[in-house]
């Protein structure tokens, strides 16, 4: 069982250190949320072994009473948060990759159902600064 875990963390870190994810610490899938309240959004980012510069991200929440879930790829709804981002590890150490947390608020007029909540990312990779766009999302529900 250890042993399995030991491969699984290390292909994960092997996968980070390629493609440069990042991951939605916070708020959980399937977390309940509530319009007009201020959420907490964990972005983790992984430490690589390449370099990467980052550029920015956006916090953005879309309701899938219209039309569904849709991949933040085709369109990311209402925008919570779209500047810089810098992840540190915490100031009191704990087992947290380097991260960044953004308070951002639900619209009070958001749909209360279903929503995707997602995080794009454009960082600069490697020697040669290659843009890398990637998409994260979580499925939260409005209450
Ligand atoms: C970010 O938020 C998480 C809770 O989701 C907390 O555990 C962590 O310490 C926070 N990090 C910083 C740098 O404040
Ligand atoms: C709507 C949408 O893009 N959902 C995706 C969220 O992320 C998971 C993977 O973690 C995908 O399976 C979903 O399709």
């Amino acid at each position: 069982m250890m042993f399995m875990k030991f491969f699984l963390v290390v292909a994960t870190l092997a996968l980070s250190a390629i493609a440069q994810t990042i991951n939605i610490g916070a708020p959980a899938e399937g977390s309940t949320v509530c319009a007009g309240c201020n959420i907490n959004v964990e972005v983790d980012r992984p430490n690589s072994l390449s370099g990467s510069e980052e550029v920015a991200i956006v916090i953005a929440m879309r309701s899938c009473n219209s039309g569904g879930c849709i991949s933040p790829e085709s369109a990311l709804g209402t925008v919570l948060y779209a500047g810089p981002y810098n992840p540190q590890y915490s100031a009191t150490p704990d087992w947290k990759p380097p991260h960044q947390n953004f308070t951002v608020e639900v619209p009070t007029f958001f749909i209360t159902g279903k929503a995707t909540l997602s995080v794009t990312h454009l960082s600069l990779v490697g020697a040669g600064f290659t843009p890398v766009l990637e998409f994260k999302n979580v499925t939260v529900n409005v209450a």
